[in-house]
């Protein structure tokens, strides 16, 4: 390690670990972590004062587009690595029963699971963690052959709700009480409590979860009538639709669209489809917060890497109007319409 000191304290020791991070230095990443362990703070401290928030940080970074893609990508290569450091030196006993990790199929962000994974062993259970996007399927037949005292499901993407609440479903038939976190639930868990199942804010929170019988086997019943409306179901089956129609509709009132190059007609493709899935996931639950949260998020990130926010505006209109008939939808889309014409992103040209 350069001659950065060695602190002994997780808040001393952040800004010299978000260097390494930015540096890609992954030795030096894991000498300041068990350095933090050698001098006495707890493991479980050291994964959620000095991991968690430095990938945090490295999201808002991305966010800013003040780092690559490849420097997320590293950066969270060495989180991994420091995760599993700090693990192999607490290396912790089972004293407790199993419990089983897992992030919903489509979901990548297996870091933030690992690190609850992590947190709950330390507190003596016996964890299997069974990483990113795990397939219904396989989970449950996983949970027949192995006798869990309760699952925990990972969503960091609310886009992936509908998935996150049969999978949710998929493992009560199973009989094992579930319990879900991440930021895919919304910030104070108010999805989790509409899909009716226990949801922890952070891994401290989790292991609480986990000891607790009652709060475990607690199932309030979804709160998903508005279902009944099919607007969820039919936007999901035009998905493809109404992707093609938005891109035909930007390409002719966006000139420079037509000049895109592969590269970026790709991300556009995507970017379509993650207004229609945000869309979609935001009638699922009924909360037009869900959506506009996501639109202003999308503008921050489109301006920040100087694609004109402008044509977001555009496309929530077209959509607006090939959901006509979808009266949850468009009001979704008007307020979302709404918030984006007053960040300055004109949808007129
Ligand atoms: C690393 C990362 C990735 C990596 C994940 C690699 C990995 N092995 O995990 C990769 C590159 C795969 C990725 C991909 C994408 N990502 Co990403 N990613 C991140 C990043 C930078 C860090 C995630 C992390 O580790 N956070 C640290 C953890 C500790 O924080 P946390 O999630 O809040 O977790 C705590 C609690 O929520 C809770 N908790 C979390 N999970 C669970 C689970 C259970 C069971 C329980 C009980 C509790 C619990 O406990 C944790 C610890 O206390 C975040 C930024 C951020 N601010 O988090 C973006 C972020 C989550 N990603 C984002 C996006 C948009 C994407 C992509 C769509 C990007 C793209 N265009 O391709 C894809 C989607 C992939 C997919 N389908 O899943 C956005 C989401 C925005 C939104 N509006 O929803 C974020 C917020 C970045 C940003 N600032 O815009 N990503």
């Amino acid at each position: 390690m350069t001659a950065r000191t060695l602190a002994a304290d997780p808040a001393a020791a952040y800004p010299g670990y978000l260097e390494c991070l930015e540096e890609a230095d992954e030795y030096a990443a894991v000498e300041v972590a068990t350095a933090l362990l050698a001098a006495g703070v707890p493991a479980e401290r050291v994964l959620l004062e000095l991991v968690a928030p430095a990938q945090a940080e490295v999201g808002e970074r991305w966010a800013r587009n003040e780092w690559s893609v490849a420097q997320e990508h590293a950066a969270t290569h060495i989180s991994e690595r420091v995760v599993a450091a700090v693990a192999a030196y607490a290396d912790p006993r089972p004293t407790r029963g199993r419990i089983v990790v897992a992030c919903m199929d489509g979901e990548w962000h297996a870091l933030p699971a690992r690190l609850v994974a992590e947190v709950l062993r330390l507190r003596g259970w016996q964890v299997t963690f069974l990483g990113a996007s795990v397939p219904a399927a396989h989970l449950v037949s996983y949970l027949h052959r192995y006798d869990a005292h309760a699952v925990a499901l990972a969503c960091a993407l609310p886009m992936r709700l509908p998935y996150a609440h049969r999978m949710i479903e998929a493992c009560r038939r199973s009989d094992v009480p579930v319990l879900v976190g991440g930021r895919g639930f919304g910030d104070d868990g108010r999805w989790a409590r509409l899909l009716g199942v226990p949801w922890a804010p952070a891994a401290p929170a989790a292991a609480d979860l986990v000891a607790d019988e009652r709060a475990l086997h607690a199932v309030p019943p979804a709160r998903l009538d508005h279902l009944a409306d099919d607007e969820y179901a039919s936007l999901v089956k035009r998905r493809g639709e109404l992707i093609d129609s938005a891109l035909a509709d930007l390409r002719e009132r966006v000139p420079a669209v037509r000049d895109y190059t592969p590269a970026q007609l790709d991300s556009t493709v995507s970017d379509l489809g993650y207004i229609v899935d945000f869309l979609a996931a935001a009638l699922y639950v009924d909360d037009e917060t869900l959506f506009t949260e996501f639109t202003e998020w999308l503008v921050e990130i489109l301006t920040s890497r100087h694609v004109p926010a402008r044509a977001v505006g555009l496309t929530l209109d077209h959509y607006g109007q090939q959901l006509r008939d979808f009266p949850r939808a468009g009001g979704f889309l008007e307020r979302a319409r709404v918030l984006v014409a007053g960040s300055g992103a004109k949808p007129t040209q």
